[in-house]
């Protein structure tokens, strides 16, 4: 090995640890979005966690939810979304938030005596609300 590749191997593992490897080697891990960014969720006997998911009106929305004890489903009936979540699968869930306000969601598969209270909320802060 020449002493300029080696220095070119020095360079790219600073760069590596740095966090620069992904884009200097084009690898797999996709650059987190910064607007666009999934929003991880779990749901479990009788909870969704987080319950209360606030974005911003005109936001494109991903939910990523996860049900670790059993089969739940998220309905969130204002846009029209019931998706069945199999226990143990990240299930992503995408939409357009273009109402304001805040709307209810819940489970939508029978999951035990307290599946009527798994509940959470959407709420949409309108545009052009104070933002930073
Ligand atoms: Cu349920």
């Amino acid at each position: 090995m020449t002493q300029h590749r080696r220095l070119i191997l020095v360079i790219a593992l600073v760069l590596a640890q740095s966090g620069f490897a992904p884009a200097l080697l084009g690898q797999e891990s996709a650059p987190a979005a910064a607007a666009g960014d999934a929003i991880q969720m779990t749901a479990k006997k009788y909870e969704f966690n987080p319950s209360v998911i606030t974005v911003k009106q005109g936001q494109h929305v991903k939910l990523v939810i996860t049900a670790t004890d059993r089969d739940h489903g998220f309905k969130l009936a204002a846009y029209n979304i019931d998706q069945r979540l199999d226990k143990g699968v990240a299930t992503p869930i995408e939409f357009t938030a273009d109402k304001a306000g805040t709307f209810p969601f819940e489970c939508s598969v029978v999951c035990g005596l307290g599946h009527h209270r798994m509940k959470g909320k959407l709420v949409v802060e309108p545009a052009g609300a104070a933002s930073p």
